[in-house]
């Protein structure tokens, strides 16, 4: 079987976007820089050090799960705004949608934002876990537009051994009827610092530990943003940790709206509760600035035709 597409850290952001359209996965490499790397191991590790091990047998006896993740560190900047992740995520999920408003033509660009994040450990006797869908969460009928780019940055070397995880390449353009088996998957091996990118309807797993060493991966998903946040960000970040990250990610967080308007506070733009010092003077703020609409935020709108 074909391996993943591997690409260049200065590949251009259009050919993994052909990748990802064709195989639904591509391996970036050299993806995250060493200050990055020591900054997610020395905030993130502990937390999965003092974790217990799963209860369901889908996340893994053997595996720990960390969450939470931009509450826990401060160094998901360069991951979550990588111009090979964030930029074919804007391209693949960013599709415009032609609506009529009145006798008006109208092109809406949806935004994007951070759906899960998860820190995975697979220790030493860890089973393979059932192929799944990332998709599946939204109950999609498949084949279907891509609504979830998730990343996978090794933080271990992912190996066949370790349990890199299993990849079907194409399988985002099956139907519902087809069933995933393991004999077509692939383990998407990588160095430490390298990441998977994968489409939302890919069929994947974590692959099984057969060694004496734990295998730690780093995922979190973009999705576009009219769907609720698998992971609720609003909860597990607290502001004060929203607020170390820079406007671009806090948007991403979910304090922004969704053309034509999902996600509006006083219908105004919800990073106002992030430029007040709490929400009495974000609503104070929004007063005065009037009903303008939320469908206003459609910044993105674009009119092609009226008639
Ligand atoms: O840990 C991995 O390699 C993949 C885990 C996964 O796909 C999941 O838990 O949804
Ligand atoms: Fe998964």
């Amino acid at each position: 079987m074909a391996d993943l597409i591997r690409v260049k850290p200065d590949a251009a952001p259009g050919d993994v976007v052909e990748a990802l359209e064709r195989d639904g996965a591509v391996i970036i490499e050299g993806f995250a820089d060493e200050a990055t790397m020591e900054g997610l191991r020395a905030d993130l590790g502990p937390h999965l050090e003092a974790s217990d091990y799963c209860e369901s047998g889908y996340d893994g006896h053997r595996t720990r799960r960390v969450s939470s993740l931009f509450a826990r560190t401060a160094h998901l900047t360069p991951v979550v705004t990588h111009p090979l992740y964030l930029g074919p995520a804007r391209t693949i999920l960013q599709r415009p949608v032609p609506i009529w408003i009145g006798r008006s033509r109208i092109e809406m660009t949806p935004n994007i934002h951070i759906s899960a994040t998860q820190a995975i450990q697979i220790d030493p006797g860890q089973g393979k876990q059932p192929l799944h869908r990332e998709d599946t969460l939204y109950l999609r009928p498949h084949p279907g537009p891509t609504i979830r780019l998730q990343l996978m940055l090794a933080m271990t070397d992912f190996t066949a051994e370790n349990g890199a995880t299993l990849v079907i390449p194409g399988s985002h353009h099956w139907d519902d009827e087809r069933a995933p088996r393991y004999s077509e998957s692939i383990p998407a091996e990588m160095p430490a610092g390298s990441a998977l990118v994968f489409a939302g309807g890919v069929y994947h797993c974590g692959g099984r530990n057969d060694t004496d060493r734990p295998r730690v991966g780093l995922t979190l998903s973009l999705d576009v943003a009219n769907l609720r946040q698998e992971e609720n960000q609003y909860i597990a970040v607290p502001r004060e940790a929203v607020l170390a990250y820079p406007e671009e990610v806090r948007r991403l967080l979910g304090y922004d709206r969704c053309p034509p308007g999902v996600g509006w506070f006083e219908l105004q733009d919800p990073h106002l509760v992030l430029e007040h010092d709490g929400i009495d003077q974000a609503r104070a703020a929004a007063d005065r600035m009037g009903l303008r609409a939320s469908r206003e935020a459609a910044g993105a709108a674009r009119e092609t035709v009226t008639t």
